[in-house]
């Protein structure tokens, strides 16, 4: 009888696996607040301010999603259109003095750049030296992690602190704007496609005696699982702000005026910000690098990979193996059944997942300022 159940059991998980398309779910880490994680975001559903984000009003969830069922699409209609579909958006975390983010990015087919080494501008980080309402363009410190001509585009600007006592930390105005840029070499984003894209960012020590910054912040960027920017020799701020912590993230797609090449949308899914590098998600091979539209076969071979999955485990009832080696093929939780599909595929398990120039708004003044990009001219 309990064979029978645990039988029952299989097929029904291999039902909804089947039924899934075997796809890449949101993985636990992902969601939960697993050490060093600040707060994470899988876009399954519209209801983003029930989760603690702030400042946007409407978000649209679709399919097509790099792990579970959505994600959030930003749309530029047309060229003389700002971003619609969804709102930028905001999120507070814990202060820290280091800060690290992951999320999945999908550009559209026939994506096109700004055509200047500016814009678009994606996700920032601000800190505890502006208020939760303050416009990234203008601000002590501000971060952005953004695709710009290709290459992953980390960057920092500081224009707030022009009439503080040691001044600028990233270089002359120039138009009224600065900003310190740290691009990879390499052109690495292509359209129609998922690309995971993070960030480690620490802020620089002080010699407070000296009245004076270590050259020691960092700043880190992976695309795809690749380091692409590594600098450990950074300034990030002065002693003008000795107790200066990140403790506000913003998403805010943004083309400047006349920058916007032709209609097109992004879409984001699967973020997360903590205070450690966070890594890709945890998926078999052949789902890491997904594209929107599926590869022909790639679902049959997800297919098969979960039958051989049952069916091995089935073989061993039928033939009564011993309890141990049941055991071993015990049908995992249904959460785990990534790592069914990996163990049938010969145990070539993926890695353990390590632990805005904002348009006019009314609600919040603040962000009513006009964006512009670190070191933009005017
Ligand atoms: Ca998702």
């Amino acid at each position: 009888m309990r064979e029978f159940v645990v039988l029952m059991q299989m097929i029904g998980l291999g039902l909804v696996l089947l039924a899934s398309g075997g796809a890449a779910q949101p993985h636990p880490q992902a969601r939960a607040s697993a050490e060093g994680i600040l707060f994470s975001e899988s876009f399954e559903d519209a209801d983003l301010a029930s989760r603690g984000w702030y400042d946007g009003a409407s978000f649209r969830i679709v399919g097509e999603a790099m792990a579970g069922k959505g994600c959030i699409e930003y749309e530029w209609p047309d060229r003389q259109s700002d971003v619609k579909g969804s709102s930028p958006v905001r999120h507070l975390f814990e202060p820290t003095d280091e800060v690290s983010i992951r999320f999945y990015l999908k550009l559209s087919k026939g994506w096109g750049w700004s055509g200047q080494n500016f814009h678009p501008h994606l996700t920032h980080f601000l800190t505890t030296e502006n208020p939760k309402w303050h416009s990234p363009a203008a601000s002590h410190l501000t971060l952005y992690i953004e695709p710009v001509g290709g290459k992953l585009r980390l960057a920092a600007q500081d224009i707030q602190n022009k009439d503080r006592p040691h001044g600028l930390t990233q270089g002359p105005l120039k138009g009224g704007y600065n900003g310190t840029f740290y691009d990879s070499q390499a052109a690495l984003f292509k359209d129609d496609q998922w690309h995971c894209i993070e960030a480690y960012f620490r802020l620089n020590t002080l010699d407070l005696r000296n009245d004076r910054p270590n050259r020691d912040g960092i700043v880190r960027g992976w695309c795809d699982g690749k380091l692409v920017v590594e600098h450990t020799d950074v300034v990030l701020r002065s002693t003008d702000f000795p107790t200066m912590k990140f403790n506000q993230f913003l998403m805010a797609p943004y083309f400047g005026p006349g920058l916007l090449p032709h209609a097109q949308k992004l879409w984001i899914d699967e973020l997360a910000v903590g205070t450690k590098r966070i890594g890709p998600l945890a998926l078999p091979k052949n789902e890491r690098k997904r594209t929107g539209k599926r590869e022909k076969g790639q679902a049959g071979k997800r297919t098969g990979a979960i039958l051989q999955s049952l069916t091995r485990p089935l073989a061993a009832l039928l033939e009564r193996r011993s309890p141990a080696v049941e055991s071993a093929a015990r049908p995992a939780a249904a959460h785990d059944h990534l790592a069914i599909a990996s163990r049938a595929s010969g145990g070539r398990a993926a890695p353990a997942a390590r632990p805005a120039c904002i348009r006019r708004r009314r609600r919040s003044p603040a962000s009513s300022a006009r964006r512009r990009p670190p070191g933009a001219r005017s």
